[in-house]
């Protein structure tokens, strides 16, 4: 086994401490960033958003992963400065207004920036307004929202009239999840997308950027 399939193999695994010794390793061996994280993380994270999908492994499996994705990251940072990594299509996402669940959207996060997409991750109890702001500011190709509670979940209908008032709506996609969620709402509200999960939210956006 070479040192990127280890790599992809640790971070399946959630091995948080193998990832970063072979990840420094990688950097000190002289592999580029690029080859470090699309040969070695992001296959590894391929693995685990389709076993995830398959029910092959659970919850805490995937955040071990995130959480070992997320190491690595941070040691490949400085070392991206300066190069562009190209990118598969641009999302801003947050959870609504008035909702402080994170964890789902933190998850989509991650699986989006490992499928190569740029995320530009608003955090938590995001105002309609931010989320139209930053799309349009960003140039995002899409809008993606989360809610937990049955309470906020008018909230992303709102984001959806304000894009609409803006010019975005038809541009800028609207995907939407979470787990009070069903594609119903998500048509009656009029978004372009209800994702179940991660890998959806991904395959969505794939077929967004048409591919
Ligand atoms: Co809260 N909570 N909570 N909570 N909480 C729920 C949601 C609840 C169902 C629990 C229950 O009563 N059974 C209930 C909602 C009931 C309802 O609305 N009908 C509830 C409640 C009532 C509350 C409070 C009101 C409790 C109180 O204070 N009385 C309060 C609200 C605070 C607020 O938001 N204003 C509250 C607070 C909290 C904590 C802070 C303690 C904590 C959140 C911590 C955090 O997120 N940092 C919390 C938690 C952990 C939960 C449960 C237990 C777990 C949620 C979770 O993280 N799931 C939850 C019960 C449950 O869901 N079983 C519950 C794991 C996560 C990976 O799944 O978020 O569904 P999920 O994300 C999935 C998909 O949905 C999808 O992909 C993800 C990965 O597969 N997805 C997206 C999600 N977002 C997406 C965005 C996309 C695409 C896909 O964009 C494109």
């Amino acid at each position: 086994m070479d040192i990127l399939e280890e790599l992809s193999a640790s971070l399946e695994a959630g091995d948080t401490a193998a990832v970063t010794r072979l990840t420094t390793e990688a950097v000190a061996q002289g592999l580029a960033p690029e080859i470090i994280t699309g040969h070695g993380l992001v296959a590894g994270m391929n693995v685990v958003g389709q076993k995830f999908k398959a029910h092959e492994i659970f919850l805490p499996d995937v955040l071990l992963a995130a959480r070992a994705m997320h190491a690595a990251m941070e040691i490949l940072k400085p070392h991206l400065v300066g190069k562009q990594l190209p990118t598969a299509g641009k999302v801003v996402i947050g959870t609504v207004q008035g909702d402080l669940h994170d964890i789902g959207k933190n998850l989509v996060s991650i699986m989006l920036r490992g499928a190569g997409f740029e995320v530009i991750d608003l955090g938590k109890d995001v105002a309609p307004e931010r989320f139209v702001d930053e799309a349009e500011k960003t140039g995002a190709d899409a809008i993606g929202m989360s809610a937990l509670l049955t309470t906020t979940m008018p909230m992303m209908k709102e984001v959806v009239a304000l894009a609409k008032k803006r010019g975005l709506y038809g541009k800028t996609r609207i995907l939407v999840g979470g787990a009070p969620l069903t594609a119903e709402y998500a048509e009656e509200i009029g978004a372009d997308a209800y994702c179940f999960d991660g890998t959806s939210a991904v395959d969505r956006m794939r077929e967004f950027a048409g591919g």
